[in-house]
């Protein structure tokens, strides 16, 4: 039996989220992602900014040069956060075959619904009817026989749309298309099929497998499958988180080692945080830097034994920081930390070590405090420096790019 897959996404997502909160910022050019003179980039663009030439990962300096008289808006996660949950749960009425790809799109199973719905397509038209209704965003929807076929319909039927590739039509669906709606396919390997003489997914497709094989290696094989529209993929419902991180974009490249020592603190927190309400812990850590020339390094640590306290994080962290630091002098752009390498939070600590039972008990102190009150309504003496710098609401800090720092 050919499967019907859905490939929903929403339209214009911060945008929209920001829309449904101030109503004035209707049919106007709107960018989220910060203050137009600010270094950040365009997140989410309204469509009628993109009418302008406005796109998502374009500099705010750019941005404002092109469209003056667009709407700015800095943006602040929590409310995307939430919209979103409240979008899956949606999808999640419609079909158990759910799996959300980041916040604002996911690929639905919707294979034998027909008998419910009447049509698959008719099933999509209640998810955007009942997105619309309920919390006022627009979803584009994809329909096909496999998960890259429906996630370009979706992308091609934007904004607002509905798209089905009937079972047998993905070949001559894609054909046609420029390589670059292929996803996978980057400004690389664009240029080397342009090389080829390969501009379209059709002429990728007859494109013999050994032909492609020479210039682009083990992706070719799936390239190649995709092009003829041909994608096993399953939809899978999501495995439990492999990884936890948080990172932020300062406003201004930064040497200041014990604002970047604060920051690693405050950040690790909110990964401890998050990792305890999980019920997990964790054996590895790593940080990430990126430099003023946008040079992005990581570096990890993996501990002998599993923890869960913000004090190991950001002492693992603040190591990893020290030694990046001495070997490089470049002022920083980006800071983060993460945690990986992580299992079900079971006892398995060392009961002699009373000092991390103190930590441990410490910090389920903390989080329940910060439950109860809010993220800064507790602070550790070295976040006491942001206080300073950034705003902070019940949330936690703001920090410089709102929209993006998570
Ligand atoms: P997208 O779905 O790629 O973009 P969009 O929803 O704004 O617009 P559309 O789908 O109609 O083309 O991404 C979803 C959100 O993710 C977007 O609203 C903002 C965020 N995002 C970034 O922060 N940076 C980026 O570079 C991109 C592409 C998205
Ligand atoms: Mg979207």
């Amino acid at each position: 039996m050919t499967r019907r897959i859905m490939h929903i996404d929403l339209d214009a997502f911060f945008v929209s989220v920001e829309r449904t909160l101030n109503p004035k910022l209707q049919g106007k050019p709107v960018v989220v992602g910060g203050r137009p003179e600010s270094r950040g980039v365009v997140a989410s663009a309204s469509y009628e900014a993109r009418a302008f030439g406005l796109y998502a990962g374009m500099p705010l300096t750019t941005a404002i040069r092109l469209c003056p008289q667009a709407i700015f808006i800095e943006g602040g996660f929590p409310k995307y956060r939430d919209a979103s949950q409240k979008f899956m749960a949606i999808l999640a009425d419609f079909s158990p075959y759910l799996e959300p790809m980041g916040l604002d799109e996911a690929y639905l199973d919707a294979t034998g619904f027909e008998s419910i719905y009447g049509s698959v397509h008719q099933m999509a038209v209640n998810i955007k009817q009942r997105t619309k209704d309920e919390l006022g965003l627009y979803a584009s929807v994809g329909i096909a026989s496999c998960k890259v076929v429906a996630k370009i319909a979706s992308e091609l039927s934007k904004p607002d749309g509905l798209l089905e590739v009937a079972a047998g039509e993905e070949r001559s669906f894609l054909a046609p298309l420029p390589i670059a709606k292929l996803p996978g396919i980057g400004k690389k390997t664009e240029r080397i099929l342009d090389g080829l003489g390969i501009h379209t997914i059709g002429e990728l497709a007859v494109t013999p497998l050994n032909v492609l094989k020479s210039h682009l290696g083990a992706a070719s094989e799936w390239l190649h499958n995709h092009a003829n529209g041909i994608d096993d993929r399953k939809v899978e419902p999501p495995s439990a988180a492999k990884s936890i991180s948080r990172e932020t974009t300062f406003g201004k490249d930064t040497g200041d080692r014990s604002f970047l020592t604060a920051t690693l603190r405050y950040l690790s927190e909110r990964v401890g945080s998050r990792l305890r309400r999980q019920g997990k812990q964790f054996r590895c850590v790593t940080l990430k830097l990126r430099y003023a020339d946008f040079t992005t390094i990581t570096r990890n640590q993996t501990l002998s034994q599993a923890a869960d306290t913000d004090q190991t994080i950001f002492d693992t962290g603040q190591k990893l920081l020290k030694k990046a630091l001495a070997q490089e002098k470049q002022p920083v752009r980006l800071v983060g930390i993460g945690v990986s390498n992580l299992t079900e939070s079971g006892k398995q600590l060392d009961m002699l070590d009373t000092s991390a039972q103190r930590q441990e008990q410490l910090n389920k102190a903390i989080d329940r405090i910060r439950k109860k009150y809010g993220f800064t309504a507790i602070q550790t003496g070295r976040t006491l420096r942001l206080k300073d710098i950034f705003v902070s609401d019940k949330d936690g800090y703001t920090l410089q790019t709102p929209s993006l720092s998570r």
